[in-house]
């Protein structure tokens, strides 16, 4: 069976924010069993010699199916649907290749401004610079949306009319977008993200998300 190696014991604020969710909704809308290892974050187990096992770099999410372990969220979500053989194309067609473009924008292009918008209003909100690194962060997140926008405008998923993997890597990204000004301009961006988050399984991984093993 397929374990997902998580955190628990984080601020609340983290909630829908740590990447563990995006195995875990995948896994939720394709029905697989699947269990959580839970890493208690103050006891730092998630950089315990456990837990570096599956992902050296000692973050979360990792994975392991039976003896085989990966990490990087992207990767485990695209080895689950693959997996499966459901909400991914399959391995070497052009529809798989514009797949994989939308994961690799969302963790690449997308992320990187987004996020640290958020960390700017969070964990860095009190470090010298922080409001001209925000400015310069928030305009090109903007920039992002302004082009996802567009994207968003004659399509319901990201990269077809269908709900893929994809959609787990991107609406788990633009999820970090809690600044209002970043969406503010995106209203195609926004029905999307309602139309993602709405999911039955998205709302499940998100109310088991830092649950732990309690
Ligand atoms: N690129 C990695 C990022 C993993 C990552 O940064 N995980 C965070 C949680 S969202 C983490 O484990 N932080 C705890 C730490 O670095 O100690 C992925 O997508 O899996």
């Amino acid at each position: 069976m397929i374990t997902i190696h998580s955190t628990y014991n984080f601020p609340p604020f983290l909630k829908g924010i740590v990447r563990d969710i995006r195995p875990v909704w995948l896994l939720e809308e394709l029905g697989m069993p699947y269990q959580v290892k839970w890493n208690d974050v103050q006891k730092a187990e998630h950089k315990s010699p456990e837990h570096v096992r599956h992902n050296p770099f000692g973050k979360v999410p990792a994975m392991s199916d039976g003896d085989f372990s990966l990490f990087e969220s992207a990767a485990i979500v695209n080895y689950i649907a693959d997996k499966a053989g459901k909400l991914i194309p399959k391995a070497g067609t052009r529809e798989r290749a514009v797949h994989d473009q939308w994961c690799f924008a969302a963790v690449n292009t997308v992320e990187q401004p987004v996020f640290d918008v958020f960390v700017c209003d969070t964990f860095a909100k009190d470090t010298p610079g922080v409001a001209e690194r925000r400015a310069n962060s928030l305009a090109n997140a903007k920039a992002r949306m302004a082009v996802l926008d567009k994207e968003l405008s004659d399509r319901a998923y990201i990269a077809g009319s269908a709900f893929s993997a994809a959609d787990v890597m991107m609406v788990t990204v633009l999820a970090y977008a809690r600044a209002p000004e970043i969406l503010a301009d995106a209203p195609h961006v926004r029905a999307y993200l309602e139309r993602c988050t709405s999911r039955p399984a998205y709302q499940k991984a998100l109310a088991l998300q830092g649950k732990g093993p309690g």
